[in-house]
């Protein structure tokens, strides 16, 4: 039985990828830091089947001990802070979390385990300013954040320790790629959410930013399934992971509302907290080769993806709503 370690599986590509992993027939160990509240929203059907490992991506014991304790043969370093906006108000933690960790994780398996094929999930934010269109794997990077910049570390740190220690080290340069797990501060999610609970009565208004952001928006259960292409080939490599479409914030607030029969421009208030200090206005990937040397395809088109996202929420927002008005009536 193969042997998988997981950063980072709480969130929305970790407990995609745990799934897929646990079909396959993996034993699968989820790494996951130490949170007030319990956080297994995303991985709860599955939580009795992953080996859980404490372990933070700042502590370098911790990380040792994981690979130690589980012994993988592959490692998928998942966990980040993830969240570009919040990069500008929190620099050095996202390059604590983001961007230093990634050589923590790189030690663990290099002292641990260091046969173990290695997964870093890089990202095409480090594009940024974007210095030729379609973005591929020899496009020069520009980084338009602090999470950006971040990341590249991340990415040049695999590459030194693939080839430095001849690791089986890969970066996944995935484009954006979201899901009904996304959370919710993120654009996609925050107007399929509020599409379902404008519909429903339960809100009133979206507050949102720069509507003329281009993107190239996949979906999360296609682009895992790369991660694994990955680390199933026998040369370790880079790969763009993208859809090679791109929409703007505008056709995704369009497609989300209508598909509950309203007009966006009814209810969006233009809020300049949600505008960035440098924006990334274009990004769009070309995953040629990805699809000749993995076989990797994206199945599922942009917007097949906003109405399967709003039509969960309007499935969770009513299924609140009915807890709610359950609760408020029960007598005391
Ligand atoms: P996500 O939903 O935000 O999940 C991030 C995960 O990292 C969560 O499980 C989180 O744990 C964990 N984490 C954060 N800080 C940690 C720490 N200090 N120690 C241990 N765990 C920590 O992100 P995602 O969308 O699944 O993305 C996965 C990875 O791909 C990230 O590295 C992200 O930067 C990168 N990426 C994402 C995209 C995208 O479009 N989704 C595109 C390119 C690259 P908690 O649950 O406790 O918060
Ligand atoms: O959904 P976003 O916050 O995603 P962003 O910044 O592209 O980052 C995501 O994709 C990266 C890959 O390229 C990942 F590495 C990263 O971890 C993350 O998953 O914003 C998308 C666009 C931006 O241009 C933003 O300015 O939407 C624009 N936007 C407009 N109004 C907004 C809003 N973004 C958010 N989050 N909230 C708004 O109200």
């Amino acid at each position: 039985m193969k042997k998988a370690l997981i950063t980072g599986v709480t969130g929305q590509d970790g407990s995609y990828l745990a799934e897929f992993l646990l079909e396959k027939g993996y034993k699968v160990y989820g790494m996951r830091r130490r949170t007030s509240t319990p956080n297994y929203e995303n991985v709860h059907a599955i939580k009795d089947q992953i080996e859980w490992l404490s372990g933070d991506l700042t502590d370098l014991a911790s990380l040792m001990e994981a690979v130690r304790i589980s012994q993988p043969d592959e490692v998928y370093n998942l966990a980040a802070q993830s969240y570009v906006a919040a990069s500008w108000p929190q620099p050095l933690a996202t390059g604590h979390m983001t961007a230093l960790s990634v050589t923590n994780m790189l030690e663990a398996v290099r002292m641990m385990k260091p046969d173990a094929k290695y997964y870093q999930a890089s990202s095409s934010e480090m594009f940024g300013k974007v210095q030729e269109t379609p973005q591929k794997e020899t496009t020069s990077f520009y980084p338009r954040s602090p999470y950006g910049v971040a990341k590249v570390y991340g990415h040049w740190i695999t590459v030194n320790y693939r080839e430095s220690f001849n690791m089986f080290a890969c970066s996944g340069i995935l484009f954006n790629h979201e899901s009904p797990r996304r959370g919710h501060e993120f654009v996609t999610r925050k107007v399929t959410d509020a599409a379902a609970r404008i519909k429903l009565g339960v809100q009133k208004e979206l507050r949102i930013g720069n509507l003329d952001a281009l993107r190239d928006w996949g979906f999360a259960g296609d682009y895992i399934k790369a991660m694994w292409l990955m680390l199933q080939q026998d040369e370790p490599d880079d790969y763009v992971i993208s859809t090679g479409e791109m929409h703007s914030v505008r056709d995704l607030l369009e497609i989300a509302f209508s598909h509950v029969g309203l007009d966006y421009r009814d209810y969006i208030v233009m809020d300049p907290q949600f505008m960035r200090p440098a924006e990334v206005d274009l990004l769009l990937g070309d995953c040629s080769k990805a699809k000749q040397q993995l076989g990797w395809i994206p199945e599922v088109s942009f917007e097949q993806l906003i109405h399967m996202m709003v039509d969960e929420d309007l499935k969770r927002v009513k299924a609140e709503h009915r807890y709610y008005e359950e609760l408020s009536g029960v007598t005391v």
